[in-house]
C-alpha cells in the first residue's frame, strides 16, 4: 500500500518530536521506519525532516563537532530497515534556526519599542499646553540645607509623574504643545558651570549622566502625551543654564522623532518662539533677557501677521521659578513655577516658591478654558 503523501510542513514540530520519541521507545533499532509509520509519511521524509532540525539530527546522525548536518542519504530495504546511510556535514555554517537564536540572544535585554496607537477621538478646537518650568536636571540640593532633596533620580520621578497626571486630566485635544521653558539642564559644560556667566553650580554629577536622564525624561513626557493627543509639538526654549544644551536637545529629539508624523520638534534657532491655535497666539521665551514690560511688545514686532489674526495672546516664560501673571494691552504674561526645589544659592538669596506643573487648555475662539495642576506633594 503506498504511503499517503503528507507535506512535511503540515507536521508540527511538536507532533514530529513526539512521534520520534514514541518510535525510539517502541523500536530502538528501527525507529525511523516506525516514526514514518506513526506519521504516515515515507522514511525518506523523516530523514529530510531530521536534516532541518540540527538539535535532533545532532542526536541521530553522528558528525564532527562544529559541523552541521547538511544532508542525509538513506538506503532502506523492503521492510523499511536502513541498509546504509551517508551523513553529509558542513563546517561553520549556521542554520537559519541558529541565526535566529543568535539574534534573539543579542537582543535579549533590549526592550521592544511599543508603537503608541493614534487616539481614535480628538477635539480639534482644543489645544493642551504642558509648560515645563526650569527643571534643572542634575541640580543637586541637600534637603537638610534647603528643605528638599533634589538629584537626577528625583527630577525624573517628578517630571514623569507630573506628565502622567496632567495628561490623564487633560481633554483629548488633537494637539498637545510641550514647552520646555528653558533651564531644563542645570549645567552647560564639564566644568559644572553655566556658559554665559560661568557660575559654579551644585551638581549631581556627571555631564553624561545628566544628558542621558534629560533625553529619557523628555521622551517619556512626549510618549505619555502621544497616548492622548493625536499630534504633539515640542519647543525647547534656551535658558541661561543651557545655552548650548537646549540646542542639541532640540536636534536630538528632532532626529529621534523624524519618522513619526505625529511628533513635531521645533528646531528654529533663537530665543523666541510662537505657536498659533485659531485666535490664540502663544509666545515662548525663557525670560532672562528682559523684564515683562520690555518683552511683551516683542510679540507684535516679531509676528505682526499672527498678532493681527489673533485675539487671545499669551507669553509663557520661566527663569524666576515663581508664578506671576500680568496683563498688558493685548497680551497676558505668565511665569511658571518649577517642580525642582531651590538650590543652596537661591535659598540663600531668599527666593521661596511653591513647586508645581500645570497643563492649560485653550479653545480656538475663546482662549484659556481650563487648567490642571500637579503639586509636588501629590507624588507622595
Ligand atoms: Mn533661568
Amino acid at each position: 500500500m503506498p504511503t499517503p503523501y503528507i507535506r512535511r510542513r503540515d507536521i508540527t514540530e511538536e507532533t514530529f518530536r513526539s512521534a520520534v520519541d514514541q518510535a525510539k521507545h517502541e523500536h530502538p533499532n528501527g525507529w525511523r521506519a516506525r516514526a514514518a509509520k506513526i506519521l504516515g509519511v515515507s522514511p525518506s521524509a523523516i530523514a529530510q525532516r531530521l536534516a532541518t532540525r540540527p538539535d535532533i539530527s545532532a542526536e541521530v546522525f553522528p558528525h564532527p563537532q562544529g559541523h552541521n548536518v547538511a544532508g542525509v542519504s538513506t538506503l532502506y530495504d523492503t521492510d523499511g530497515k536502513i541498509v546504509s546511510q551517508w551523513v553529509k556535514s558542513k563546517a561553520g555554517e549556521r542554520t537559519p534556526e541558529q541565526w535566529a537564536a543568535h539574534v534573539r540572544e543579542a537582543f535579549a535585554d533590549v526592550a521592544p519599542v511599543k508603537p503608541i496607537p493614534r487616539p481614535k477621538a480628538g477635539n480639534d478646537r482644543l489645544l493642551t499646553v504642558y509648560p515645563i518650568g526650569d527643571h534643572h536636571v542634575a541640580m543637586y540640593a541637600w534637603g537638610e540645607e534647603v528643605g528638599a532633596d533634589y538629584d537626577i533620580k528625583i527630577s525624573e520621578r517628578l517630571l514623569t509623574s507630573a506628565a502622567q497626571h496632567l495628561v490623564h486630566c487633560a481633554p483629548a485635544s488633537d494637539t498637545a504643545l510641550i514647552v520646555n521653558l528653558g533651564d531644563f539642564l542645570h549645567v552647560d559644560n564639564i566644568k559644572n558651570e553655566t556658559s554665559r556667566s560661568g557660575h559654579t553650580l551644585d551638581v549631581d554629577t556627571r555631564y553624561q549622566a545628566m544628558i542621558h536622564a534629560g533625553v529619557k525624561m523628555l521622551r517619556a513626557v512626549i510618549e505619555t502625551a502621544l497616548s492622548k493627543h493625536r499630534h504633539v509639538k515640542v519647543v525647547n526654549v534656551i535658558g541661561n543654564h543651557d545655552d548650548v544644551g537646549a540646542q542639541w536637545l532640540a536636534l536630538t529629539l528632532a532626529m529621534m522623532y523624524e519618522k513619526n508624523p505625529r511628533v513635531t520638534i521645533e528646531t528654529k534657532p533663537g530665543k523666541f518662539h510662537y505657536h498659533q491655535h485659531g485666535k490664540v497666539l502663544i509666545g515662548l521665551t525663557h525670560g532672562d533677557t528682559g523684564k515683562p514690560e520690555k518683552i511683551q511688545s516683542v510679540m507684535a514686532a516679531d509676528v505682526p501677521e499672527l498678532w493681527g489674526a489673533t485675539l487671545h495672546r499669551y507669553w509663557m516664560t520661566g527663569h524666576v521659578h515663581t508664578r506671576r501673571v500680568q496683563e498688558f494691552p493685548g497680551v497676558m504674561w505668565e511665569t511658571f513655577r518649577t517642580l525642582a526645589p531651590g538650590d543652596a544659592w537661591s535659598r540663600a538669596a531668599a527666593y521661596r516658591s511653591g513647586r508645581d506643573m500645570t497643563a492649560i487648555v485653550f479653545d480656538t475662539d475663546h482662549g484659556e478654558v481650563a487648567r490642571h495642576r500637579f503639586d509636588v506633594g501629590m507624588l507622595k
